[in-house]
């Protein structure tokens, strides 16, 4: 199987690329390196370097014998794209090249533009590839939980069943997202959709939700070849922030009273969850959605966990509840039913004390490394 990775230079993109060489597919990564230049622009740092793509691929190839195909360039240029597939050929497409940031994209008029820009433009010039090259070829987009925002009713995995005046009809769940972020992947799964029934191209839409941790059974095989970690307030996901500033003895900052609930992976579960779909692609002109995470948590029963987590590693840790600087319900409704890729065979990675420990103890090992200055959340929504 040729497999094509739009976005193989980031936290997500990289362990997959290594995950599906491991394997023995063919495996070709792209990348523009947007995500390096906004970090370069915010002077934000991963928690632990992480060596330049090439020198990543380099390694793997010393460290396991097998090669992985570098492409440079910006799927917002219609004709690198069209390039790209028709070169390429590829049976499956996992596209992650997006601007990944809620509060990035609600800076200013001018970075809410250049997400949608960059996510809309660069995930329609891959729907048109693949119309013209390879129209066969099964994408599997992430997209995020974050689409549906928190609805007082359960939250169905992508369609919802509505009986209106009599009439029944089956429909794209609602969505309620939280940030022109969370929006761009609102549009790229209308686009998505639009495609499969008007073309019959193949697509799985990945609702993932939030992301924790930096270990897979490949990135740990050498010091180069890790993904990127990030606590900052723009980049970093709210558990590896935690465990940051725990191993800082920084108070975790909590967001308003700390009742947002979400759903939560391992990243071990996010390369799980990409190979289940991929080998069990979606039918012609089939848009299928998942909902890609195992287990949900509150902010603050999160940050209790990782208090829990320093008591036993003998750290004391506070908790404080900062003034909200997001626009979120902050006690709220959540039942998200998550049960597509169970179905399939997922087997997940659970925040177990013992997962937590493990966390804490590897950031532990590098937060000598760390800028408190990242602590404190820079990005009020309201602006
Ligand atoms: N939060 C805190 N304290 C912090 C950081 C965050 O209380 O220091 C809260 C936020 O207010 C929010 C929740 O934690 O209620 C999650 O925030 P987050 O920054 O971990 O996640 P989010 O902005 O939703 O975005 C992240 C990824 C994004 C992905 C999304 C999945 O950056 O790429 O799409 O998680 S989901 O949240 O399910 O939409």
């Amino acid at each position: 199987m040729k497999i094509l990775i739009l976005g193989g230079d980031g936290y997500l993109g990289w362990p997959t690329a290594l995950h599906f060489s491991d394997k023995g597919y063919e495996v070709h990564v792209v990348d523009n390196f947007n995500k390096r230049k906004w970090e370069l622009e915010q002077g934000i740092e991963p928690l632990i370097q992480v060596h330049t793509l090439h020198n990543r691929i380099l390694r793997w190839k010393e460290v396991s014998g097998k090669s992985i195909n570098l492409h440079v360039g910006d799927l917002c240029n219609h004709r690198f794209v069209y390039k790209l597939l028709r070169e390429t050929k590829p049976d499956t497409i996992i596209h992650y090249a997006e601007q990944p940031s809620a509060p990035y994209s609600m800076q200013s008029r001018t970075a809410a533009v250049e997400t949608q820009v960059n996510n809309v433009v660069g995930n329609m010039n891959v729907l048109f590839g693949m119309k013209a090259n390879c129209p066969n070829a099964h994408l599997v987009k992430l997209g995020t939980m974050g689409e549906y925002g928190t609805p007082n009713i359960d939250i169905e995995e992508g369609y919802l069943e509505v009986e209106h005046k009599g009439r029944k009809d089956t429909v794209l769940y609602p969505k309620k997202p939280g940030s022109f972020y969370h929006l761009s992947k609102v549009h790229d799964s209308n686009n998505i959709y639009f495609t499969c029934r008007m073309w019959d191209l193949i697509a799985t839409d990945l609702n993932q939700g939030v992301v924790y941790g930096l270990d897979t059974d490949q990135t740990i095989l050498d010091p180069i070849l890790n993904t990127s970690f990030h606590y900052d307030d723009i980049f970093g996901t709210v558990l590896n922030r935690f465990l940051v500033q725990a191993c800082c003895a920084h108070p975790l900052t909590v967001y308003g009273k700390g009742g947002q609930t979400r759903g939560f992976l391992n990243i071990k579960d996010t390369i799980q969850c990409i190979d289940l779909a991929t080998h069990n692609p979606a039918n012609p002109g089939e848009f299928r959605v998942f909902n890609q995470f195992t287990e949900q948590f509150s902010v603050s029963q999160l940050a209790n966990l990782v208090v829990g987590a320093c008591l036993r590693a003998g750290l004391d840790v506070k908790i404080n509840n900062l003034p909200n600087p997001r626009i979120e319900l902050e006690e709220h409704y959540y039942n998200a039913i998550h049960s597509k890729f169970s179905d399939l065979g997922l087997v997940p990675n659970l925040l177990t004390d013992n997962v937590l420990d493990n966390l804490l103890q590897m950031v532990m090992v590098h937060c000598k490394n760390a800028n408190p200055n990242f602590f404190t959340p820079r990005v009020p929504w309201s602006s």
